[in-house]
């Protein structure tokens, strides 16, 4: 008997892949954790039945989380990761040479153990000897810390469970406040092809604009994720995401990357009418 496996995006479709092993199983006091091992994305990670991470497409997400931020700004040195226990996104910013330290706060535990263990290409940023990993929850985390980070990326969950407080504006709130002065914030933000996260793209939207002076939402194609759209929201107190980059730094790095490049730097900041009218 074949083995498929469903992630809904509602009670009337969503996506599935057929299952040729179920590598691992575990609950945690925040969510559940499933590895699976599909024939057309090689591994996926689940939380709560939700794909967060697939062999095949991983790189498409977390270079367009961190890439659009880390190159708007000139010299981001200190960098913070709110979630992505995978240790994608910590990958990503490790990989850049003027990062001194990235510190990664995640909630849960099992996720980084678990991604250490199945998926090792993810989890490399956690080598990086700039990688901090402090394993608490990432709202405390912003409160009582007093350090000031260039660069701040939220790699959460979706608005539901252990990652509902990070789409409000009181913690991008205290995020402001954790950057240096020409700091800069990117968020995920879902999917805008499902209408009941279009409010949650709007709140958002509309949080960060009474917080900082330029807010940009930007937009991937990523395959594996609820309706194939996905949202980002870049933030910034300073630097307006640049279309040119005046430094090597993008010409040192660009052969390493398998999405983003300069013209999806501009590209990506382009919005259909639909997404506008959510925002607007
Ligand atoms: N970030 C997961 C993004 C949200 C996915 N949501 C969804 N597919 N409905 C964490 C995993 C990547 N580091």
């Amino acid at each position: 008997m074949e083995k498929w496996f469903v992630e809904k995006y509602s009670p009337d479709y969503g996506l599935t892949a057929k299952v040729t092993k179920s590598l691992y199983q575990e609950e945690s006091q925040y969510q559940k954790l499933e590895i699976i091992e599909t024939p057309e994305f090689g591994r996926v990670m689940l939380l709560d039945g939700v794909i967060m991470v697939t062999d095949k497409d991983e790189w498409v997400y977390h270079e367009m989380l961190a890439h659009p931020a880390m190159f708007t700004h000139p010299n981001p040195e200190k960098v913070l990761i709110i979630g992505g226990g995978d240790g994608g996104t910590l990958r990503e910013v490790c990989n850049h040479e003027s990062v001194k330290k990235a510190v990664l706060c995640e909630i849960d535990e099992m996720v980084i153990t678990g991604s250490k263990k199945y998926f090792p290409e993810i989890a490399k940023g956690f080598d990086s000897p700039k990688a901090e990993v402090v394993v608490g929850d990432g709202i405390k985390y912003i409160k009582e810390s007093n350090e000031h980070f260039d660069v701040i990326l939220i790699d959460s969950t979706d608005p539901v469970g252990p990652a509902e407080g990070l789409f409000h504006k009181d913690f991008y709130q205290m995020c402001h406040d954790r950057l240096a002065d020409d700091g800069i914030l990117a968020l995920q933000c879902e999917s805008p092809y499902i209408s009941d996260l279009q409010p949650v793209i709007k709140n958002v939207y509309v949080s960060l604009n009474t917080i900082f002076p330029i807010v940009k939402p930007y937009l991937a194609a990523i395959h594996t994720y609820q309706a194939g759209l996905w949202c980002f929201m870049l933030a910034s107190k300073k630097y307006m995401p640049k279309a040119e980059f005046s430094s090597n730094r993008y010409e040192q790095m660009k052969n390493q990357f398998k999405f983003y490049n300069d013209e999806v730097q501009q590209a990506c900041f382009v919005l259909p009418n639909f997404v506008k009218r959510i925002i607007e």
